[in-house]
């Protein structure tokens, strides 16, 4: 008996800050490859996790929140974005149940044409139905379509998993015919040192409120393996003012103590060893102006030019 032909593709997912993008990426692949929190422009850069349907590998590229961008970093997030969108076989829409038709999403659709590669399927996925009625659903997802002329419309919970198997059944089929282009064990693009730093941004992030987690960063500044199977991983948690550096440590330094330790017991379940995580509080009133953080960031600091 032959083979199912493989098949392999990229499929980008945009939308709104907070949609449930990251979400559903880890839940396509099965694995928390990309951070997640309840707070706005939570993904910085793009994030690739692979997952397979039948004979397709779907490789999905998890983008920043599009949103108006002010900042440098943030037009270098919304740049980022575009060009996940651009580069992908397929581009699935997220937008939230809740939230309907906003501003937000009318102004990502009218960017859309002139961004998409020509003949690039456009897929609507509204997000987090287990928060609405379904007879709402359905009228908004009428007023989308009205709206843009989709390639096809999921109504799912990234959270849940409700429609989420629909959808991927869709995409297998989509993206073209030919060789997987990652090992079948990969999960995701992204070095080590960037996941190990993006977990212990959730948790500062989680742990922090108001403006503070935006004017952060976080990078993995060396990595020892050892002998005994641990890691030793040292980061540094650059902010942009003394205050904040008293705000992250907190109290004698509990703060990043509990930041530390959630982040150290993620690092170890992603890993599979132990690890032993060292966080030291910098302050770098330029960061969000220093091509160095952009690039270990996974961004391009020339697309923050105004
Ligand atoms: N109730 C419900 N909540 C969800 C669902 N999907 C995501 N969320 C929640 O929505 C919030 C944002 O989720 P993220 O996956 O971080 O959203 P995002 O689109 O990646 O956000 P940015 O990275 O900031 O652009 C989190 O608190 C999620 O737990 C869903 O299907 N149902
Ligand atoms: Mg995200």
């Amino acid at each position: 008996m032959a083979e199912a032909e493989t098949r392999a593709g990229f499929v980008a997912l945009i939308g709104e800050p907070n949609a449930g993008k990251s979400t559903l990426l880890n839940r396509m692949v099965g694995a928390k490859v990309s951070i997640v929190t309840h707070k706005v422009q939570t993904t910085r850069a793009r994030v690739r996790g692979v997952a397979m349907a039948d004979a397709s590998q779907l490789i999905f590229v998890d983008t920043p929140g599009l949103f108006q961008p002010k900042r440098r970093l943030d037009r270098a997030m919304v740049a980022a974005a575009w060009t996940g969108a651009a580069d992908a076989d397929v581009v699935v829409l997220l937008i939230e149940a809740t939230q309907g038709l906003t501003a937000g999403v009318e102004a990502i659709l009218a960017a859309l044409d002139e961004k998409r590669a020509a003949g690039q399927p456009v897929l609507l996925a509204i997000n987090k139905i287990d928060r609405v009625q379904a007879e709402n659903l359905l009228a908004l997802s009428q007023k989308m379509n009205d709206r843009y002329d989709f390639d096809g419309t999921f109504m799912i919970s990234a959270e849940k998993g409700h429609g989420v198997e629909d959808l991927r059944k869709d995409l297998a089929a989509r993206v073209p015919a030919g060789p997987w282009l990652y090992p079948e064990d990969q999960i995701a693009d992204l070095p080590l040192r960037t996941i190990a730093a993006e977990i212990t941004r959730e948790k500062l992030t989680l742990r922090l409120h108001q403006e503070l987690p935006y004017q952060l960063t976080v990078e993995t500044e060396n990595w020892e393996d050892r002998p005994d199977g641990s890691a030793r991983i040292d980061q540094i948690i650059y902010v942009v003012r003394d205050g904040h550096k008293g705000i992250v440590l907190g109290k004698k330094g509990e703060t990043t103590k509990a930041v530390g330790q959630a982040a150290r017991a993620e690092m170890e379940e992603f890993l599979g060893h132990r690890v032993h995580l060292f966080l030291q509080v910098k302050v770098r009133p330029n960061w969000q102006e220093d091509s160095e953080r952009f690039d270990a960031m996974g961004l391009d600091f020339k697309d923050g030019n105004a």
